[in-house]
């Protein structure tokens, strides 16, 4: 089971590899508040997870830059993500909110649809 799922994880970062999608051009400025608007933002992830892939590529189109943690290969990212969020399940974008604990969003769909309602990127 395992080597299955260790050649599906390469075949998927081949493919992604393979057909990267080129970030759109945007102004400066459209980087700046993209920036401002991720920046205290972290996402969890396993690098071949194909949902996280789907988040990664949607969010490299669309020049979204947010650091991730790989919570398959360090215990204390997955320790961090079922504490924070209570459950292992990735990908979940953790999203700080002013004044009060942290939103632990989890599913691929949910994370873009958020990144794009708030940052007005049609989908
Ligand atoms: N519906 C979820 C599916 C996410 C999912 O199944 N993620 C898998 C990795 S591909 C996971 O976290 N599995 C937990 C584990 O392997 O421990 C989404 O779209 O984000």
């Amino acid at each position: 089971m395992k080597i299955i799922r260790f050649i599906l994880g390469r075949i998927i970062l081949f493919l992604d590899w393979a057909t990267s999608p080129s970030p759109i051009t945007i102004s400066e400025e459209e980087r700046l508040r993209i920036n401002t608007f991720t920046s205290s933002m972290v996402m969890y992830e396993f690098k071949a997870c194909p949902f996280c892939v789907r988040v990664r590529r949607f969010m490299k189109r669309n020049n979204i830059v947010i650091p991730t943690k790989d919570a398959r290969k360090n215990k204390d990212y997955a320790e961090e993500l079922v504490s924070g969020g209570g459950k292992l399940q990735v990908p979940c974008l953790v999203i700080p909110i002013e004044g009060k604990s942290s939103e632990w969003l989890y599913e691929s769909k949910d994370i873009i649809n958020f990144l794009a309602k708030e940052l007005g990127i049609k989908l």
